[in-house]
């Protein structure tokens, strides 16, 4: 089986790469990645001489660069997961956003569908959704609704994905998970922000009233379900996939956790201005995805102390990470709040 991952220097890609060759130990593996600001070859640097993966530095954006590696590999597979992927960014310049997540996407379908892959897995997000009240879940159903730049983005690239399905027969699946955390987030996502900030005893910039919930899923476990996704999921479908349902919090009670596992004091809490069209809460329904076979195993306190124990023995990774452009990200996102 001749596999392409997109986007596999960043977290999740980088993840799934790791998962791919530990449970389907025959395939071979096209690693593509542009490596911008979240893309780190570090993170696949440990396979560099394992036979069954390739690195492709690639714009995904590039229809000539990205035609001609699907016409001379001819991939069986592809997950794609390249994409620019933070909110707050999206909400200072949106550009990078459309060229990346929607022009990309459609420069990948005409390659898939000119090379003839066979399955396409599109990795998308529940923020497309919008946002929910105190009660009830996004559903497959639920209307699109998506508030920030980043969201929008998402969901266009999801319509074009099934579009491509329905229009040219090409076989489609896209995913739509919560939260993810793990070993290889980028430290601008909360949970490694917060958790890196607090080991050099710097502020926690908690937006708002620190209320909004997010349902938490271990990326581990994201990356079961997209193997599940793939070789059981069906042509034209979308699969929610969420956590353990004790994943499910505000982020006051995750900066709290994340305190009390490093032993810090709460007074590194700092409530700060809060997000432009902020969600209020995320959840899905993932009875659809668990009635291919799949479900999340870890439950979030064990999965956070597992990511939490990472980040402190991998410093270097993100300290060298924690430099140069990323403190003006840092200055430009929070130095006015
Ligand atoms: P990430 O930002 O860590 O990684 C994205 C990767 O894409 C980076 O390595 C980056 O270099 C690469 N990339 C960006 N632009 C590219 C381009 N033009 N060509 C080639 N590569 C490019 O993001 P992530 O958190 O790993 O998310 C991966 C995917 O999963 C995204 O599509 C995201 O929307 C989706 N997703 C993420 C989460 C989450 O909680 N992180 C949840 C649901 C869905
Ligand atoms: O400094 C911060 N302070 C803060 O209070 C940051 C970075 C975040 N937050 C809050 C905002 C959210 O309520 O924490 C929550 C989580 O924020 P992010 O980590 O930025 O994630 P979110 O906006 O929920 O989006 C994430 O989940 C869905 C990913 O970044 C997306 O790629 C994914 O699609």
């Amino acid at each position: 089986m001749k596999v392409l991952v997109t986007g596999a220097a960043g977290f999740i890609g980088s993840n799934l790469v790791y998962h791919l060759l530990e449970s389907r130990p025959s395939w071979k593996i096209t690693a593509l990645d542009l490596l911008t600001y979240a893309g780190n070859i570090e993170n696949i640097a440990g396979l560099i001489n394992d036979r069954r993966i390739e690195f492709i530095k690639c714009d995904i954006a590039d229809p000539a660069t990205v035609n001609e590696l699907f016409a001379e590999k001819g991939f069986d597979l592809v997950f794609h997961l390249a994409a620019e992927s933070h909110v707050d960014r999206s909400i200072h310049s949106a550009a990078e956003f459309i060229k990346t997540n929607v022009v990309g996407t459609q420069v990948l379908l005409d390659a898939a569908l000119s090379s003839k892959v066979s399955r396409f897995v599109h990795i998308s997000t529940d923020e497309v959704y919008g946002s929910l009240g105190p009660t009830g879940y996004f559903y497959e159903t639920t209307l699109l609704d998506p508030t920030s730049p980043y969201a929008a983005s998402k969901a266009a690239s999801d319509l074009i994905v099934l579009a491509y399905f329905k229009t040219h027969g090409l076989e489609t699946v896209v995913t739509r998970c919560t939260n993810n955390y793990g070993p290889y987030q980028f430290p601008e996502k909360l949970i490694p922000l917060f958790v890196t900030n607090a080991l050099e005893d710097k502020p926690l910039p908690l937006y708002g009233d620190g209320l909004n919930v997010r349902s938490w899923i271990y990326v581990r476990d994201h990356c079961e379900a997209l193997l599940c996704a793939a070789e059981k999921g069906v042509a034209g479908e979308v699969y929610n996939i969420g956590g353990t349902s004790d994943g499910e919090v505000n982020n006051r009670v995750v900066t709290a956790a994340i305190l009390e596992i490093l032993k810090k004091p709460e007074t590194l809490i700092k409530p700060v201005k809060d997000r432009p069209a902020h969600d209020r809460r995320y959840a899905v329904d993932s009875s659809k995805i668990n009635g291919i076979g799949w479900k999340a195993g870890i439950l979030f306190r064990e999965g956070l102390e597992k990511t939490i124990k990472w980040y402190v023995d991998n410093r270097s990774w993100w300290q060298s990470i924690k430099t140069g452009a990323y403190l003006e990200y840092y200055e430009r996102n929070y130095g006015a709040r």
